[in-house]
């Protein structure tokens, strides 16, 4: 299946008393099966759980409209133009010849599920992902959005330097159409000096109340204005540095709500967007490291039923990462350090060449491993008792350095130096060509549908029929997002898992739940007995 394919709009049905197809809803019965677990004087004891739950999915997909706060970058005109590209079905000429446009580096457009086996040949049948419940086609995405600097976006394609020069000689018409990107809020201290130059397209004022009701304008307009459903508030701006979290300023919903009318210094132009959008009831995923969902920001979307995912996309380095610190581990090979550098040239490697919107990068390229390296107790000592802090760990560095030359064709060096048996060494060294907003510009692409698919997604756990309870939406804080970011948003007090295969497996897990199917499994039972 070749993922620049036709429209394919069918999504598979499966037949069983478990899963109903009404003319509005998919609704599904599924067994959430677990363990409880009792720990006693280092004996395990496990006892296996069992909770049953229904699923529903609305059918129609929502007329979904895409507004990125930083539409002019290089992520949000890589997107714009390959959008178009695939909807006007523009080809074009590179030195290797005809290229077609596609989604390539897309799960949802460009990887499969193993559903089942063929009944016949006893055969592993894989569908699109897209396929397995109704999804918004990137197609259709309606965009728009903000951005500080007034480049329209065809010059905004051109100044980023990303696709190849036939490709934006012929998207550049569709690309001029949209216009320049909405006025943005600029507060300077949150984003590097460097970037002073670019902010000619400002919303005027320093008053936050106000720049929070004119962003919540701009999102009503822009839906009422395309007749849309749905619209998702997508920040792939410049890293912002973090903000304090101060108790009475951004620690409650209230507070930060009174911080806003009061425009507190330390409320961020991402956080104002998050509010923004919370309160206009329209999904927020944050594409960014910064600390834009402060915890007053998380209880408003609670409050509000609004749906929230971060923080920063997973797109080279760290997505390798997720995949290499888990082998390892998973292996009971101990790395004992991790040594990660990478240089850029693109103006987000300009940003970041500035210490505090470094920190937030790092902190978010950082915690990548922590997960992994604390469920092994064999290789890793955990802290004392009694005490805090992740226990034994590898040591972990990563260094970020802006080399203008290469442009958006970042480079990333990585050592893994690792303990192997009885005192020997291993040392893996990777060179990872990061072509940045090629590997980003999907997942922007991944995370919008998903949400719009997850803000239809309801639940509810079974009970007897007569007092069947409401269904309700899934938990605000979406963390079945965390494939596609380096530094996931999760539930309060529940644990992040970092590791990539983990991550995928929960994504088509809960997909194939929404259908009623089970778990996946590599168990095929069938290929190992008689
Ligand atoms: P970019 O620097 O090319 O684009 C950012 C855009 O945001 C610029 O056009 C800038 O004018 C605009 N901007 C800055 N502050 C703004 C504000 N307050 N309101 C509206 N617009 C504002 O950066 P790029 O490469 O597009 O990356 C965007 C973000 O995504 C960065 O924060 C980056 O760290 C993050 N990211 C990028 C990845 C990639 O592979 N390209 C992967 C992971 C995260
Ligand atoms: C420097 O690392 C620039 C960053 O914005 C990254 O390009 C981006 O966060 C992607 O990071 P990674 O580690 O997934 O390649």
């Amino acid at each position: 299946i070749h993922p620049t394919a036709a429209r394919r709009p069918n999504y598979l049905t499966v037949q069983s008393e478990n899963t109903l197809y009404s003319d509005d809803h998919i609704t599904a019965k599924y067994v959430n099966r677990g363990a409880n677990v009792v720990v006693s004087n280092g004996q395990f004891t496990v006892t296996p759980t069992f909770q049953s739950f229904e699923f529903q999915t609305k059918k129609s997909v929502s007329k979904t409209g895409l507004m990125m706060i930083g539409m002019g970058g290089n992520n949000g005109s890589t997107l714009s133009a390959t959008i178009l590209a695939n909807r006007h079905n523009i080809v074009w000429h590179t030195k290797s010849g005809v290229q077609q446009p596609n989604y390539i580096g897309s799960v949802l457009r460009a990887s499969t599920v193993r559903i089942g086996t063929d009944g016949v040949t006893g055969q592993d049948v894989h569908v699109p992902v897209s396929d397995v419940l109704p999804m918004v086609h990137p197609n259709d995405l309606v965009l728009g959005g903000w951005d500080i600097s007034g480049f329209t976006m065809d010059k905004a394609m051109e100044r980023a330097q990303v696709l190849d020069y036939d490709l934006q000689r012929q998207v550049a018409p569709h690309m001029a159409a949209l216009g320049k990107p909405l006025p943005s809020i600029y507060y300077p201290d949150f984003i590097a000096a460097n970037q002073e130059a670019r902010a000619d397209n400002v919303i005027k004022g320093d008053d936050k109340q106000a720049h929070l009701e004119h962003i919540r304008a701009d999102i009503r307009k822009f839906k009422a204005d395309n007749a849309l459903d749905r619209v998702v508030v997508f920040w792939t701006a410049n890293t912002e540095r973090f903000s304090e979290i101060i108790p009475g300023v951004n620690d409650t919903a209230d507070n930060l709500l009174v911080s806003i009318e009061q425009s507190h210094s330390e409320v961020s132009p991402s956080t104002l967007f998050a509010v923004a959008a919370i309160l206009e009831g329209e999904p927020f995923v944050n594409g960014a490291p910064q600390n834009t969902f402060v915890p007053g920001c998380i209880e408003l979307a609670e409050r509000h039923q609004s749906f929230i995912g971060g923080d920063d996309l997973k797109s080279g380095q760290t997505k390798l990462k997720s995949v290499l610190a888990e082998f390892l581990v998973n292996a009971g090979i101990k790395p004992l350090s991790i040594a990660s550098y990478n240089h850029l040239g693109n103006n987000d490697g300009h940003n970041l060449s500035a210490e505090p919107q470094f920190k937030s990068k790092e902190i978010s390229k950082s915690s990548v491993v922590d997960d992994m390296v604390a469920a092994n107790r064999l290789l890793y000592k955990a802290p004392e008792a009694g005490k805090k802090g992740k226990g034994e760990h590898p040591d972990h560095i990563v260094v970020i350095k802006y080399v203008p030359a290469v442009g958006d064709s970042k480079r990333a060096i990585d050592e893994y130096y690792s303990e192997i048996l009885c005192g020997g060494r291993s040392t893996i060294n990777i060179f990872n060509e990061c072509e940045d907003s090629l590997l980003a510009t999907p997942l922007i692409l991944d995370l919008t549908i998903l949400t719009e698919l997850l803000t239809r997604v309801k639940y509810r756990k079974a009970s007897a029929e007569q007092d069947k309870k409401e269904f309700m939406p899934l938990y605000p804080v979406l963390s079945l997002l965390s494939y596609m970011l380096k530094a996931p948003l999760v539930k309060p007090g529940t644990e992040v898992v970092n590791g990539l295969s983990r991550q995928r497996n929960a994504l088509e897990s809960f997909l194939k739940a929404c259908i009623g199917l089970d778990t996946n499994t590599d168990l095929l039972l069938e290929t190992r007995i008689w």
